[in-house]
């Protein structure tokens, strides 16, 4: 390699994702030049979880070991260590974490984070820096009392919406915060600082506490996302002296500072190198496709996610508003599903063999419509909607099927109730019956698919042509992929790129013009209009009852 090209700059984005930790590095020239993972439940065995997260009894909680995330970045930045990675050569550094997720540090914490030593990895030295050791994530549905308290402060759901850009939602952090100091008041006393997934990662790399950002802030149901301060009448209703806790917030381009004296130190990256403000994995998502209006993003991860960017809030009570990540008075309308990818593979296991191409087969081997059979794969409490259970309808809306959902350990569980569809039927009722969803409430979004529309796949399910297809027929629109399917990690080292100049009053989409353009994977079959803008309408009475279901 020529001495220009082993000096020039760097930036990296990392992702605090679900699953794992990712890192991708570009270079000058937007190029992706490393990339690497740490898969928690394969390569972190010791701490037993299942898709990065731990199911408690109740089924409603849902926690992650804070230490596994703090572990996974030593076991990331060796790695990469030994295989040579240029640390010195990164210019800016930014990243993403799963979004809503609390991380609690104990009293101490910021002076045990001042003074590292290099010589020791930071699992060890921040063992005893947490006040609360399960980090409750987005997955968690437990804290319905906490969000009944705060809509009745903030004067009902409608109010809250409009204050934070979204009604109270059980996994949003203030009221994870609201149930922590309820039910673990000792540790919530022993607290000195509440970061956010985003920015304990950020927390990490500066060596001391990172502000939360805008964006990944409006999902706390604490933030006034029109003033871009913490909303006072939320933080009462959730915990005194919370300001305090919690720290002001920032611009989600804002230079934090530079990388700790301990990372510069333990692996050399140099003492230049700016920490630019974390944030959520989906605003970085926004950030990473380089979404312009009119376009809509699906995100296939372990949650379904769409997203696309607003000039103006319209808050309302389904779905979410967040600041922009990369526009300063900008906005992002999103709607999240929580029965995305592992509602996927289990039907994966159970009715392919655990095979993804089996699976595909499946999609490829039936038709546009899957004759009128229509199912819902609610294996935990959806987002959106608010329904649970398996429901299976015939063409004449018959209820073929109702089954509670599977035990939270589906693999230990005796083989269920035998479906009168074959494996192929049910491989396709659950892909189109997940799309009809996620278009049926884009739509009530104020969402319109226009001839111009594009819909930008990212998340692992993306590397799937059969079920973006099925998305492509169901939107009766064109998807359209980037290289990289870690679209929150991409969009981390743009981001970390725009944040060196962002002051300037350079616009991100200008700076990124040059970025690689997402390329056209599939278009809508012809007949698509035909079978989906009937079945779409069966579909949204079918979820009403269903909905009714689940709430007798
Ligand atoms: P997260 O960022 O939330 O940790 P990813 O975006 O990395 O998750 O997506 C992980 C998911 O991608 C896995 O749970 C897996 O089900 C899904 N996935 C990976 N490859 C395929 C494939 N070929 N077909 C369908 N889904 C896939
Ligand atoms: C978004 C949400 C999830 C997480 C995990 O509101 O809860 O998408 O960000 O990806």
């Amino acid at each position: 390699m020529a001495a220009a090209e082993s000096d020039s700059p760097l930036y990296l984005g990392l992702d605090f994702s679900t699953q794992q930790l990712k890192a991708v590095a570009i270079d000058g020239a937007l190029g992706p030049v490393h990339q690497d993972s740490v898969q928690f439940d394969s390569e972190l065995p010791e701490f037993r979880t299942q898709g990065g997260v731990h199911i408690h009894p109740d089924r409603l909680t849902v926690t992650s070991p804070v230490l596994m995330w703090v572990k996974a970045l030593d076991l990331l930045l060796d790695r990469m260590k030994a295989a040579g990675f240029g640390f010195s050569r990164v210019r800016a550094l930014s990243g993403s974490g799963q979004q809503h997720g609390a991380v609690f540090w104990r009293t101490g914490a910021a002076r045990t984070l001042a003074q590292l030593d290099p010589g020791q990895n930071l699992h060890q030295q921040l063992k005893d820096s947490f006040s609360v050791q399960d980090s409750p994530v987005w997955m968690d549905s437990s804290s319905g009392p906490q969000c009944d308290a705060l809509q009745e402060a903030a004067g009902g759901a409608t109010r809250l919406a409009d204050i934070t850009g979204s009604r109270a939602y059980e996994r949003f952090t203030g009221n994870q915060i609201s149930k922590v100091r309820q039910t673990r008041p000792d540790q919530f006393q022993d607290t000195e600082r509440i970061s956010l997934v985003s920015s304990f990662g950020a927390s990490l790399f500066l060596g001391r506490y990172a502000a939360i950002d805008y964006s990944d802030g409006s999902g706390m149901n604490l933030l006034d996302i029109r003033d871009r301060k913490w909303s006072q009448v939320c933080l009462d209703a959730t915990a005194t002296n919370l300001e305090r806790l919690l720290g002001e917030p920032c611009l989600s381009t804002a230079v934090l500072g530079p990388v700790s004296s301990f990372l510069q130190r333990r692996y050399g990256f140099s003492g230049s190198c700016s920490v630019v403000a974390f944030t959520g994995d989906n605003p970085a998502s926004l950030a990473g496709m380089c979404l312009h209006q009119g376009d809509i993003a699906v995100s296939l991860g372990t949650s379904d996610t769409l997203f696309l960017s607003l000039a103006e809030p319209r808050p309302s009570l389904e779905g979410h508003v967040f600041c922009s990540p990369v526009e300063p008075d900008g906005f992002m309308a999103l709607l999240c599903f929580k029965n995305g990818s592992l509602t996927r593979e289990r039907v994966r296991d159970r009715c392919c063999s655990g095979s993804w191409d089996v699976f595909s087969q499946a999609l490829d081997g039936t038709p546009l419509g899957n004759h009128g059979n229509i199912g819902f794969y609610f294996d935990t409490m959806e987002i959106t909607p608010p329904a649970v259970g398996l429901h299976h309808f015939d063409a004449n809306d018959r209820q073929v099927r109702q089954e509670a959902p599977p035990p939270a350990v589906p693999h230990l569980s005796p083989c269920r109730q035998v479906s009168s569809w074959s494996p192929e039927l049910e491989v396709r009722a659950l892909v189109e019956g997940q799309f009809l969803s996620r278009r049926l409430h884009a739509e009530r979004l104020g969402y319109s698919i226009g001839s111009a529309s594009r819909v930008l796949a990212t998340g692992g399910a993306s590397a799937n042509r059969q079920i973006l297809q099925v998305l492509s027929d169901v939107f009766n629109a064109p998807v359209y992929t980037i290289d990289l399917s870690d679209s929150a990690c991409l969009g981390s080292a743009y981001r970390a790129l725009h944040g060196l100049v962002a002051d300037s009053g350079v616009s991100f989409l200008d700076l990124l013009s040059n970025a690689p353009e997402p390329q056209q994977v599939c278009r809508p079959h012809r007949t698509a209009p035909q079978v989906y803008d009937p079945m779409l309408r069966r579909y949204a009475e079918l979820e009403q009852k269903v909905l009714d279901k689940s709430r007798t």
